[in-house]
């Protein structure tokens, strides 16, 4: 019966843990690194950034840095306020909320020369597991999905707490 239990357990936390999304990390521009005449539109496309996920802007010390901006000096290259910069080299940023995010090198016009991005932040989601290959099941709805989630963790709390 303990036994039983244990083995119920450990397959709804695997399960449980399936769900979850791991946080990505994400070098910008890859092996171009954080440099003017890089486009960081089509880098960033495709990619999905969450909350969770970190950006490492890799440069050489000293050559660039990396200013949170507003969209507005984003587009006119111009940083209107007073901001911190990165300067590390290797500035890593942890993305804590979901929404637009604006980038730029505050060195010189590198900006104006690409050296320049924008992320759209998308929430932090427990992911399904790839679908049974039963045919009888029909594709889980969002909602659904989520509902099924909730129900994997409370039956987890459920299973603690009898196991104590
Ligand atoms: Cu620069």
């Amino acid at each position: 019966m303990a036994f039983n239990l244990m083995l119920a357990f450990v397959a709804i936390i695997i399960s449980a843990l399936r769900t979850i999304a791991v946080p990505a990390e994400y070098v910008v521009g890859d092996e171009k690194g954080w440099a003017p005449g890089v486009n960081y539109m089509a880098w960033a496309e495709g990619k999905e950034f969450r909350v969770g996920d970190t950006l490492v802007f890799e440069y050489n010390l000293g050559d660039h840095n990396v200013i949170e901006v507003s969209r507005e000096e984003f587009k006119a290259c111009n940083v209107s306020r007073t901001r911190t910069a990165l300067t590390s080299g290797h500035d890593a940023i942890t993305l804590t909320a979901g929404g637009k995010k604006w980038y730029l090198c505050g060195k010189e016009n590198h900006c104006n020369l690409g050296q320049k991005l924008v992320v759209t932040i998308l929430p932090s989601i427990t992911v399904q597991p790839a679908q049974s290959p039963n045919p009888s099941t029909p594709p889980a709805s969002g909602l659904s999905k989520k509902i099924s989630s909730r129900y994997k963790l409370l039956m987890v709390v459920v299973a603690a707490m009898i196991m104590l």
